[in-house]
């Protein structure tokens, strides 16, 4: 099954939104298998932001991911990538569309709420920066039966 990396940035979890967003997910269908309460260090966030090293907006980006606590998980389900973007909407909120993660609760593209991995690719390289393979859990959501 299909995995993702998502991650409540500081933002979110300064202004209380930990609940709502995990919620969201939740009920969509989509399975938690892993979970972390945490502070990024500078190497990490260089890490996980090794493409955008050099652009003008960097150096504040870093700054801004490791200036609070984030939620780092691992979603699992159906499609979970693609699907799981949409819901958060588009990078930049003013562009974000009304209802989606961003849309609804964020105006600016450098406090834009969360994060969310843009291939199965990136969520495996990203997974990899939060997670040991003992951490993702394995079991089973009833929910999964429904879905075909
Ligand atoms: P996303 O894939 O949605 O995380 O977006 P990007 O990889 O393009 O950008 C990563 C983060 O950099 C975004 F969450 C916001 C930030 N960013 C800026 O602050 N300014 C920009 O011009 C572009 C991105």
């Amino acid at each position: 099954m299909e995995r993702t990396y998502l991650m409540i940035k500081p933002d979110a979890v300064q202004r209380g939104l930990i609940g709502e967003i995990v919620s969201r997910f939740e009920k969509k269908g989509f399975k938690l298998v892993a979970m972390k309460f945490l502070r990024l260090t500078k190497e990490m966030a260089e890490k996980h932001y090794a493409e955008h090293v050099g652009k003008p907006f960097f150096a504040g980006l870093v700054e801004y991911i490791i200036s609070g606590p984030v939620v780092a998980m691992c979603w699992e389900g159906k499609d979970v990538v693609t699907v799981s973007r949409e819901m958060m909407g588009a990078t930049n909120p003013a562009k974000a569309a009304p209802g989606t993660i961003r849309g609804t609760f964020a105006v600016d593209i450098g406090r834009n709420v969360i994060h969310g991995s843009d291939s199965p690719e990136s969520a495996e390289r990203e997974l990899a920066i939060y997670f040991d393979s003992c951490e993702f859990v394995e079991w089973d959501r009833s929910v999964q039966a429904w879905i075909v």
